[in-house]
């Protein structure tokens, strides 16, 4: 493990402006957390820190769109975030918050000592501001007609229609999204750090020192280096963040990316008296787990700062992942087009170590990859439970069958080359993960742990225990000699698992009624762990299949939570009415009012859905195409009016006795016609 003796590692501190989605786990908090859970084993000195970023401009503009404090804001996601972060097994040392007063404290006590050195400089610059609200704008908050395409709604950083890159000034008609009023331009004062005279330093230290980079680490050093670093203004125009601890700043604070990186040290600080053994000790390795988009901030900005302010161990790595795109498309929270961590947490009780196996298996490591939830219940059934939890629960059903429930002894005088073969595969991917996990390769690493399990299915498979039991007298000994080598190699997989899937090396603890200890690294090998002549508890199933059923709904959660991308305003097509009625004919259609109760998916039809329909005096079945607009669990239990008396007609095979009336709006959505207070079913609708 180097020369390093003790290791801290950090997580990007997410934004406490939304909760999290997989996206986040599979880029950074996961890799982190496997890669803390097996320095842990190791017994390495080892810290996780983690928290939320809370400061900066997506934070204020979400609390004035909500019409709340930033504080409200930042209080509620923290909650959030950290929920879902505790549930799913991502175990920080620490999970802290930018908006502490020992944060505020440290990151004002790191700018005055980098203004004192002088390293700072002073500028004036004319910046977009917007006088209804009282603030500066940052570029994306300003609009306006894009110069190249005409796009009447291009951002002042980018069009994303030409995908032309903007500056505010280019702008046709700009105006301000918070209110609409047209920006003006004033003078403003800010503190720079000249980046381009750390250029040398950085040189030296990445392109040279840190060749070992991943390959998208080290590129995107390389080519922000190549291409040049400018002057850039650590402090804003705002009143949300730390305040700028210098006398003439009124109305400025740190920029965000200047305070947040602080906060690892911030939380270090308040984890442990011995915080500098940490960030000052040149034995100390330093690793940044992170997601593509904050590579710059990490590798040059804030390296330079540790670097001017003298005094702090530079990160030994930056290993950052690609990104994790959903069903073949981007993540974007703004459309909800995204899976959230504390959804998957409610749908999947238990299930945490499926979600952590199936995003470390498919991890973005080297390039963006996709998550879809066909190879979630792909990986699920045919990895975790045919090989994994397949391999454990066999071995413990066969010696509850052939060995009265007790771990048999090992007859070391009937060991044959298949035992040995066994063991010496084990030692092989323990080596193999080792050093997989020491160069960020995790799903390597992963890979193997499952090799291991299939290694056991194999030598299970070749030894036939239950065609041997068949003669058992003259065979116990081989009997025991296979099922005490399958249970040794099940502690093992334990040990070797634990980093990934920690709830389930608990589980097998648990059954083979051994302490967590066990799970230390040095044991892994070992054929010793499971004591002879103990008696074992009885198997549990540590992954089950994941049916179709399952995956639909949750592919139908994920498109009917989509939003619509904010199209310029539509006016709805006036539908021409229809030709007048005489009373006698809308006297003769039949309309009641139904409870709906029960719901499904028809199989091989998008649009519909099949539904029982309860209208007092008896339950009908009704297939309506609204599928695309709810999911199943969205309707049980709703009111609904019913034509009754309508012809029934068959649908997809399914006859439909009657049809229910929905509303359709502008943008083409579909609302419910129901009473404005529960009624009883069956009730006549006039
Ligand atoms: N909050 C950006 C993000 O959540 C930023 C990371 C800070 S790490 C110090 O992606
Ligand atoms: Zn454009």
């Amino acid at each position: 493990m180097g020369n390093f003796n003790r290791y801290l590692i950090t997580a990007a501190l997410p934004y406490a402006n939304g909760p999290v989605h997989i996206g986040h786990l599979a880029g950074c908090y996961i890799p982190a957390d496997i890669y803390v859970r097996y320095l842990r084993a190791k017994k390495a000195d080892v810290k996780f820190i983690g928290g939320t970023d809370e400061h900066g401009v997506p934070i204020t503009i979400k609390a004035m769109k909500e019409n709340v404090t930033p504080q409200d804001i930042v209080d509620k996601y923290h909650k959030i975030i950290y929920d879902s972060f505790t549930d799913m097994g991502i175990s920080f040392d620490i999970f802290s918050r930018t908006t502490k007063q020992i944060h505020h404290e440290t990151a004002a006590d790191f700018f005055k000592t980098m203004y004192d050195k002088g390293l700072f400089e002073e500028k004036e610059s004319e910046q977009f501001f917007d006088e209804e609200k009282n603030v500066f704008l940052a570029d994306r908050y300003i609009t306006g007609t894009c110069p190249k395409c005409s796009n009447p709604n291009a951002y002042g950083d980018q069009c994303e229609k030409c995908g032309s890159s903007l500056s505010p000034d280019e702008l046709i008609n700009p105006r301000s999204t918070l209110s609409n009023a047209v920006p003006v331009k004033r003078k403003t004062k800010h503190w720079y750090m000249p980046l381009q005279n750390y250029e040398p330093f950085l040189k030296e230290w990445i392109l040279e020192g840190h060749k070992e980079w991943k390959n998208n680490v080290y590129g995107q050093c390389k080519s922000w280096l190549d291409s040049g670093l400018q002057s850039r203004a650590m402090t804003r125009d705002s009143n949300w963040g730390i305040k700028v601890p210098l006398p003439d700043a009124e109305g400025k604070v740190l920029y965000v990316w200047f305070d947040a990186p602080i906060g690892y040290i911030s939380a270090t600080k308040e984890l442990t008296e011995n915080w500098a053994d940490y960030w000052c000790k040149e034995d100390t390795k330093l690793v940044h787990f992170i997601g593509k988009d904050n590579i710059v901030f990490h590798c040059i900005i804030f390296p330079a700062m540790l670097k001017a302010h003298g005094g702090f161990v530079l990160p030994e790595n930056v290993p950052a992942n690609e990104f994790l795109n959903i069903e073949g498309e981007k993540v974007s929270t703004s459309r909800n087009w995204a899976v959230w961590v504390h959804d998957y947490v409610k749908d999947f009780p238990d299930q945490q170590d499926v979600l952590r196996y199936v995003l470390s298996s498919t991890a973005p490591e080297t390039k963006d990859n996709d998550f879809t939830w066909k190879d979630f219940q792909q990986r699920n059934n045919s990895e975790l439970v045919d090989i994994f939890s397949n391999f454990v629960h066999r071995t413990m059903i066969l010696m509850h069958k052939l060995c009265g429930g007790k771990v048999p002894v090992y007859h070391q005088e009937r060991k044959d080359d298949r035992d040995d073969a066994l063991l010496a595969g084990l030692l092989a991917s323990k080596q193999k993960i080792e050093d997989s996990m020491e160069n960020f390769r995790f799903r390597e690493a992963l890979a193997e742990v499952i090799d291991v399990a299939r290694q056991g299915n194999k030598y299970l498979q070749d030894k036939e225990p239950w065609i041997l039991a068949r003669n058992a007298e003259e065979n116990q000994q081989l009997i025991d000699n296979c099922l005490h080598m399958c249970l040794q190699l099940t502690a093992n997989l334990a040990i070797l698992a634990n980093p990934f899937l920690p709830f389930t090396a608990k589980k097998i603890c648990h059954m083979l009624k051994v302490v967590d200890r066990m799970l230390e690294w040095e044991n892994a090998g070992s054929l010793k762990l499971v004591s002879v002549g103990y008696s074992l508890r009885p198997p549990e199933y540590l992954f089950a299949k994941i049916d179709d059923a399952k995956i639909q709904e949750q592919i139908a959660k994920l498109h009917a939570g989509l939003v619509k991308p904010a199209a310029a305003p539509v006016e709805a097509p006036v539908k021409e009415m229809k030709a007048e009625i005489q009373f006698d004919d809308f006297a003769k259609i039949d309309l009641r009012v139904g409870t709906i109760l029960e719901a499904e998916k028809v199989p091989k039809a998008d649009k519909l859905l099949k539904l029982l329909v309860d209208i007092g005096t008896e339950k009908r079945t009704v297939v309506s195409g609204i599928a695309e607009h709810f999911t199943p669990e969205e309707v049980v239990g709703k009111q609904v009016t019913l034509v009754a008396n309508l012809a029934p007609r068959k649908m997809r095979g399914i006859e439909s006795q009657g049809m229910i009336l929905m509303a359709e709006n502008a943008a083409g959505k579909l609302v419910f016609v129901n009473p404005d207070a529960a009624v009883d079913a069956g009730s006549e609708v006039r």
